[in-house]
């Protein structure tokens, strides 16, 4: 029963792993890192139920050598080897994976978004694009979204290219995002902002570099 039960789950677990919002089917460097990142701590956090498990396991059959371990070495045990080098390893991943998100220095395109209830805004400054509600950026190089709000906080999130950031009124703040390929990709906000949050979906576009300057310059690619 059980085992039916899983066999017919498993298409609806999978179907989560992959679609146009799945943070699992990375389509960037960035993605990338946080998809593995999810995956280390899947592992992490499956490595130490299985072991908790074990040891529960173990105190219902009380086999001889048990009774031997003393309080002490129970709390040394349970309290420091094991779980101490996982943590290290969970948190030594988050921190070089996380730190690598950071933008550094500039990136080689800027695009300023704005939200307001309940729809983004994208323009490229000093470009003939006009601002629109897609958002254009070229394949294979890294982009900065300079990301501010008109109203209340909301959170810029393109799960397939990149981590999330939160669209605060009266500040910027930057995200660095990147498509490996050409094509559409989309976004969602991430911060419930009233009713319309679920609908607040947006597109983004990722162009060829050369249709991408083209775009910019106003010429039909
Ligand atoms: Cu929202």
């Amino acid at each position: 029963m059980f085992k039916r039960l899983l066999l017919g789950a498993t298409p609806a677990l999978l179907g989560g792993c992959s679609g146009d919002l799945s943070a699992l089917d990375p389509a960037g460097p960035r993605a990338a890192n946080l998809a593995t990142l999810w995956w280390v701590m899947l592992i992490g956090a499956a490595v130490l139920f299985g072991l908790v498990m074990a040891l529960f396991a173990l105190a219902y059959r009380r086999p001889a050598w048990i009774t031997r371990v003393t309080p002490a070495q129970w709390i040394v045990g349970g309290g420091l080897v094991l779980p101490i080098p996982i943590l290290i390893v969970l948190t030594g991943t988050a921190l070089v994976l996380g730190e690598q998100l950071l933008p550094k220095g500039e990136a080689p395109v800027r695009v300023e978004g704005r939200a307001q209830q309940w729809s983004w805004h994208f323009t490229h400054p000093e470009s003939a694009l006009a601002p629109s509600e897609i958002l254009h950026i070229p394949a294979g190089e890294p982009v900065d979204i300079a990301v501010t709000s008109l109203d209340v906080i909301h959170s810029l999130w393109v799960p397939r290219l990149g981590g999330k950031i939160d669209a605060i009124p009266g500040k910027v703040n930057i995200i660095r995002l990147q498509a490996d390929e050409p094509g559409v990709y989309w976004g969602q906000c991430a911060e419930y902002c009233g009713e319309g949050h679920d609908g607040m979906r947006f597109r983004v576009e990722a162009h060829e570099p050369e249709a991408f300057a083209a775009l910019l310059e106003g010429r039909a690619p």
